[in-house]
C-alpha cells in the first residue's frame, strides 16, 4: 500500500487532471467501456482515491457523452489500478469538440508546451485559444466545485466538521481552473486546501513575460494553497516571476510567495517512478533483443516530441559511426518512439523530419545483415519496454528541455544485471539529481558521439558503482514517496504515516 500506517490521509482527495486515469471508449452498440492507460502518476494516485473515498475529475474523452450518461463500473477481471475505482468516483468534463481542440491543442500544446520548455519561436499566441483555455479550466473548475459540495455535506453530515477534503489539480492544461475554485469557495464558505503540481518546467521570467496574458497564469496558481513543481530551479522562476510581474512579497529561501494576505507555500517535489513494479517485469521478462551476442544496443524511448531532442540524438549516433568506423556492426540504435500530437503541425514536420534523417543514415551505413538504426514508430508493451530497458547497454535520455523524464529512471530500475550506461541530458529535471549517469549536452553533437564512446567501453566495475548508487537512489524516492510528500505539504497526512524522508 501506497499509505501505511493507521490513520492514513485524514481528508477526502479529488485529483483534478486534463485525462481520467483511464481512456472511455464507445463500443459499437452504444456502451462505454474502460480502457487502462498505464502511467506511474496513475499507479501511485489511484489506489489513494480508491482507499480513502476521493474523485477523480478529467476529461472524459469523448465528444458525444450525454450529460447524465454513468460512467461503467470495472470489469471484475480487471487487475489495473484504477480496477476499484467506482464510476462514482469518477466525473468526466465534457467539452465541446471544437472549444476542446482551441484548448488543447491550440493553447496547451501550440502555446504552453513550447513556451514552458523555453522553445517560445515554436509558440503560438492567440486570444482566441486563451480565452478557450480559460472557458474549459472553468468547466474543469465548476466540476470540481459540485465534487467539493457533495463531500463537504457528507462531511458535516457525520460531524467531521472540521475535515478540510483536499484538492490536488495537475499540470500545465489547469492553470487557470484555481482562480475559480478560489472565488466560489469564498463566496460560498466552502472549505478545502487546493494543491497543485507541475509536471513540466517552468521558466524564467525572461521567458514566462513573452505570454501575453502571464498575470493570470501567475494568479491562477497562487490560488492554490501549496505548489509543487520537480525541482527547485522550476520553484525559483516561479517565484521570481510572482515577484516581478504581480509584485509579490516572496521569501526564496522559504519558498514563500504573498498574495492577497495569503501565503502560497512552494516546494520542490521531485516525481519518481514505481520502482519494484519495474524490477518485477525486468525479472519476469523474455530476453528481448535475440541479435548474435555482439551486437549491443542502444535505446532511446520518448514521446515522439521535439523537446526530447530527437534529431541532435540521431545525428550524434551517425557522428559515432563516422568517427568510429569499429562499431559497425556492432553497435545499433534502437529508438522507440510513441506517436504524439499528432493533429499539431509541429509533430507531423518532426515525424517526416525522423523518418527522412533515419532513412538516410540506414541508406548510408547498413550492411546485408545489419543496420544502424531500428527505428519503432508506434507503442511498445510495458512487459517488452522493461525487457529492452533490462538488455539495452546504454541508454540515451537527451532531451532538449524536460521536466523530470521518466524513461532515465525506469531503465536503472531495470537494470537487474550486467548493468548498462546511462546517458544523460543536464537540461532533463532528472540530470541534477542522477549524478552516476553520463551527463551530456544535448546540442553538442561531437561530445555526444564520444560520450557514447566512452559508455561503450566502460568497463564492468565502473558500470555497476555507478548503476547501483544510481539504482538506490530510485528506489528510495520511487512514486510513492513523491505522493506521499506531495499529501504530507498538504499537511492531508496524519503523522504516523509520514515517510520519515518527507521531513
Ligand atoms: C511529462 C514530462 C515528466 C514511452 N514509450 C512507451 C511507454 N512510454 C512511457 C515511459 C514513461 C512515459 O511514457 C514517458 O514519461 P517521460 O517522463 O519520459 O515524459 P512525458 O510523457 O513528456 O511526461 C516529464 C513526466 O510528465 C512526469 O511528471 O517526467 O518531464 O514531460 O513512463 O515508460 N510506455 C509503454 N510503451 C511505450 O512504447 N508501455
Amino acid at each position: 500500500a501506497p499509505i501505511s500506517g493507521k490513520g492514513g490521509i485524514n481528508a477526502p482527495l479529488i485529483v483534478v487532471s486534463n485525462r481520467l486515469p483511464f481512456v472511455l471508449h464507445r463500443n459499437k452498440d452504444g456502451t462505454l467501456e474502460r480502457k487502462q492507460s498505464a502511467g506511474g502518476l496513475v499507479t501511485a494516485v489511484a489506489p489513494v482515491v480508491i482507499d480513502y473515498k476521493g474523485v477523480w475529475i478529467g476529461w472524459s474523452g469523448l465528444y458525444d457523452m450525454k450529460p447524465d450518461e454513468k460512467i461503467p463500473e470495472s470489469h471484475p477481471d480487471d487487475r489495473a489500478p484504477t480496477a476499484g475505482l467506482l464510476s462514482s468516483q469518477i466525473i468526466p468534463v465534457n467539452v465541446d469538440e471544437n472549444e476542446f481542440e482551441a484548448y488543447y491543442n491550440g493553447c496547451c500544446n501550440g502555446t504552453f508546451w513550447p513556451l514552458f520548455h523555453s522553445m517560445p519561436d515554436r509558440a503560438v499566441f492567440q486570444a482566441d485559444t486563451w480565452k478557450a483555455y480559460c472557458r474549459v479550466n472553468d468547466l474543469f473548475a465548476k466540476a470540481t466545485l459540485d465534487a467539493l459540495r457533495r463531500i463537504l455535506k457528507e462531511l458535516d453530515e457525520e460531524g467531521k466538521t472540521e475535515t478540510l477534503p483536499v484538492v490536488w489539480i495537475h499540470d500545465y492544461q489547469l492553470f487557470t481552473a484555481a482562480t475559480t475554485i478560489r472565488q466560489v469557495c469564498d463566496e460560498e464558505n466552502l472549505r478545502c486546501k487546493l494543491g497543485f503540481f507541475l509536471h513540466i518546467p517552468f521558466p524564467s521570467w525572461d521567458i514566462m513575460r513573452l505570454f501575453p496574458w502571464d498575470d493570470q497564469i501567475l494568479q491562477g496558481i497562487l490560488a492554490n494553497d501549496f505548489v509543487g513543481f520537480h525541482i527547485e530551479d522550476y520553484c525559483l522562476n516561479f517565484i521570481d516571476c510572482c515577484c516581478r510581474r504581480l509584485g509579490c512579497r516572496v521569501d526564496r529561501s522559504g519558498m514563500l510567495v504573498e498574495l492577497a494576505g495569503r501565503t502560497i507555500h512552494v516546494k520542490a517535489l521531485p516525481i519518481g517512478i514505481p520502482y519494484e513494479r519495474f524490477v518485477q517485469l525486468a525479472e519476469a521478462a523474455p530476453v528481448s533483443i535475440k541479435d548474435t551476442e555482439s551486437v549491443k544496443v542502444i535505446l532511446g524511448v520518448d514521446r515522439l516530441d521535439y523537446t526530447k531532442g530527437l534529431v541532435h540524438r540521431i545525428l550524434a549516433f551517425e557522428r559515432l559511426l563516422e568517427k568510429y568506423p569499429q562499431y559497425i556492426e556492432k553497435v545499433t540504435l534502437l529508438q522507440v518512439s510513441v506517436p504524439s500530437r499528432t493533429i499539431v503541425r509541429e509533430y507531423r514536420q518532426l515525424k517526416d523530419e525522423m523518418d527522412q534523417m533515419i532513412g538516410r543514415i540506414n541508406g548510408r551505413f547498413s550492411k546485408p545483415n545489419w543496420s544502424p538504426i531500428r527505428y519503432i514508430y508506434g507503442t511498445i508493451s510495458q512487459e517488452q519496454l522493461a525487457a529492452l530497458y533490462r538488455d539495452a547497454a546504454v541508454a540515451l535520455v537527451t532531451p532538449l528541455r524536460d521536466g523530470m523524464n521518466l524513461v532515465a529512471k525506469e531503465y536503472v530500475a531495470c537494470q537487474i544485471r550486467d548493468p548498462g550506461v546511462l546517458i544523460l541530458s543536464p537540461f532533463a529535471g532528472a540530470g541534477g539529481m542522477m549524478h552516476e549517469a553520463l551527463v551530456v549536452n544535448p546540442y553538442e553533437i561531437n561530445d555526444c558521439a564520444e560520450v557514447i564512446h566512452r559508455a561503450l567501453h566502460m568497463p564492468l566495475e565502473e558500470r555497476e558503482l555507478r548503476m547501483i548508487q544510481l539504482r538506490h537512489r530510485e528506489e528510495i524516492w520511487d512514486v510513492n514517496h513523491w505522493m506521499n510528500s506531495f499529501l504530507a505539504s498538504m499537511g492531508a497526512l496524519d503523522d504516523e504515516d509520514k515517510d520519515p524522508l518527507t521531513t
